[in-house]
């Protein structure tokens, strides 16, 4: 394997991996090409196919100056595979393995459970891309609308990452998971996506704003464990898609914040102090905070089922084996294997929520989970900072991770935001303050109207502080074509 300080974009498809010597794998990838330009003409974004579109496409692997701008247009995107560099020596970090060189090559006992994870993480990418293929035509400006593609574009780029490695390292088996990604679809009753959450709807830019701060994230948690690994090329994979995934995740929290600050200049200038009041705050043509606040708790709460059950022996098998760490697992600085130490938990104990200390290598999704609360909570925070600076008392919290869920042991309850079990007609009664109705939906679909206008926003959203790659205000990101 080449040492991945190269990208080669002579052939078909770029890459750091030596694809021109790799005979096998090379014709394997360029057969399952054409599949994958289908499906995304089919599912990929509605629309603008033909129009070019100023995206990032990697030109490196290295930290510094790895990406360079151009317009393109999508289906000619140069979709490739690309591996962070290889380190000199490394060892598996963590589990009974721990110590031993990392495996170049799948380890014969670990096989199935490594094609799980690979085929789970797959899954998501093309999932979120058809999630948010009917965006395109409310775009609250061109700026947004090169950010919904830019983020596509890459979620396509990380459905690459999983089929190289599953075609490289799985033989036939991992030929046909290759098909059978590109053969689920987001919401089909017969065929869906793995995960829940996937099988969501993105119906407004609120929404793809809060999917790209909420569930992304989860993405970077779930990578993060699995840039870990002791099976070196997911490692080594899953380190360069981290560096992608950051701007998700600034697609999301600036996205939100941007509707937040819009929201506090219009009350401010129109002397609305109570954000309650909402009639009068929609009437501006700005969505009011307490909407924006269900609409956080509507994502928040998908997302946390995607950590799995509260004990997952999966969790704790894949741990052992080597496969998937914790996160910041480098950082830490217990022995890493975990076999004597517990964790505290909450848990669902004759219907009441309380904290147990179980063994702790049972309790991985979890401590992963609280990890991605701490993360989502200092985003949060910065658009708190915008309601502070406005003078506005209102807050946005993350609701308890009890309240909505439909995995793990808090499905069977009915916990409202605050973590109180409420019988099931009382939480039905007071859902509508807590999750999203049909008339919230009715009034953000109301304001989804298209932008196109260069340097113009919709009246719901603030102009970002800063262009990409520091174009100016006006720039014209994407170039519309019939
Ligand atoms: N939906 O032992 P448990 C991203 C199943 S996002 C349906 O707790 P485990 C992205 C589970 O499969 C990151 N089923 O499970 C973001 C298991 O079934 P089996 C994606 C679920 O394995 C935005 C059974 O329940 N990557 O990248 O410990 C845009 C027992 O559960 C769910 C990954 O997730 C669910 N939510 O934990 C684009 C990383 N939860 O096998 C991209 C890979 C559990 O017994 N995946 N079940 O039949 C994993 O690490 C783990 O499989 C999970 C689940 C964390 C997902």
């Amino acid at each position: 394997m080449s040492d991945g300080s190269q990208i080669d974009y002579n052939g078909l498809i770029p890459n750091n991996v030596g694809l021109a010597e790799d005979l096998r794998v090379r014709k394997a990838l360029e057969t399952w090409h054409p599949g994958y330009v289908d499906w995304w003409k089919r599912m990929g974004p509605e629309g603008f196919q033909n129009s070019p579109v100023y995206l990032r496409t990697a030109v490196g692997v290295g930290s510094e100056g790895w990406a360079k701008f151009d317009f393109v247009r999508m289906p000619d995107y140069r979709w490739g595979v690309l591996l962070a560099p290889a380190i000199e020596g490394r060892t598996i970090p963590f589990g009974a393995h721990k110590g031993e060189p990392a495996w170049q090559e799948v380890p014969g006992e670990y096989r199935a459970m490594l094609r799980r994870l690979l085929v789970i993480q797959g899954d998501t990418e093309p999932a979120s891309v058809e999630q948010q293929r009917h965006l395109g035509a409310t775009a609250p400006s061109l700026y947004d609308l090169r950010n919904l593609f830019q983020v596509n574009v890459e979620e396509g780029r990380h459905l690459w990452a999983m089929v190289y490695l599953l075609q490289k390292y799985f033989g036939r088996d991992g030929r046909e998971e290759a098909e059978e990604l590109l053969k689920r679809r987001s919401g089909d009753e017969d065929s869906p996506r793995m995960l829940g959450a996937f099988n969501e709807r993105t119906p407004d830019w609120l929404s793809f704003f809060m999917f790209t701060f909420f569930t992304d994230r989860d993405g970077k948690m779930q990578l993060a464990s699995l840039a870990q690994s002791g099976f070196d090329p997911l490692s080594r994979t899953c380190r360069f898609m981290l560096t992608e995934e950051a701007h998700h995740m600034f697609v999301g929290e600036t996205g939100v914040q941007r509707v937040i600050q819009r929201t506090a200049e219009a009350m401010k200038a129109a002397g609305i102090d109570d954000p309650y009041d909402i009639a009068r705050v929609r009437a501006l043509g700005v969505i009011d905070l307490p909407t924006i606040q269900k609409k956080a708790n509507l994502h928040f709460s998908l997302t946390l089922d995607l950590f799995g059950n509260e004990i997952s022996t999966n969790a704790a098998n894949a741990f052992n084996a080597g496969l998937k760490g914790r996160y910041q697992e480098d950082k830490l600085t217990d022995d890493h294997q975990l076999t004597s130490s517990t964790y505290p938990l909450l848990r669902l104990r004759d219907g009441a929520i309380v904290h147990e200390d179980v063994p702790a290598l049972s309790a991985l999704n979890m401590r992963l989970r609280d990890d991605y609360v701490k993360d989502a909570a200092v985003g949060v925070g910065r658009w708190n900072r915008v309601l502070a600076q406005a003078g506005i008392s209102f807050r946005i919290t993350l609701p308890h991770v009890a309240f909505n869920r439909s995995i793990g042991e808090f499905a069977a309850v009915h916990a409202d935001t605050q973590g109180r079990i409420l019988p099931a007609d009382q939480w039905e009664a007071d859902r509508e303050t807590m999750l999203p109705t049909s008339g919230d939906s009715q009034f953000i679909a109301s304001l989804m109207q298209p932008v196109r206008e260069r340097g113009s926003y919709a009246s719901w959203i603030a102009p970002p502080r800063v262009g990409v790659d520091n174009r100016p205000g006006d720039f014209e990101y994407v170039k519309i074509e019939a």
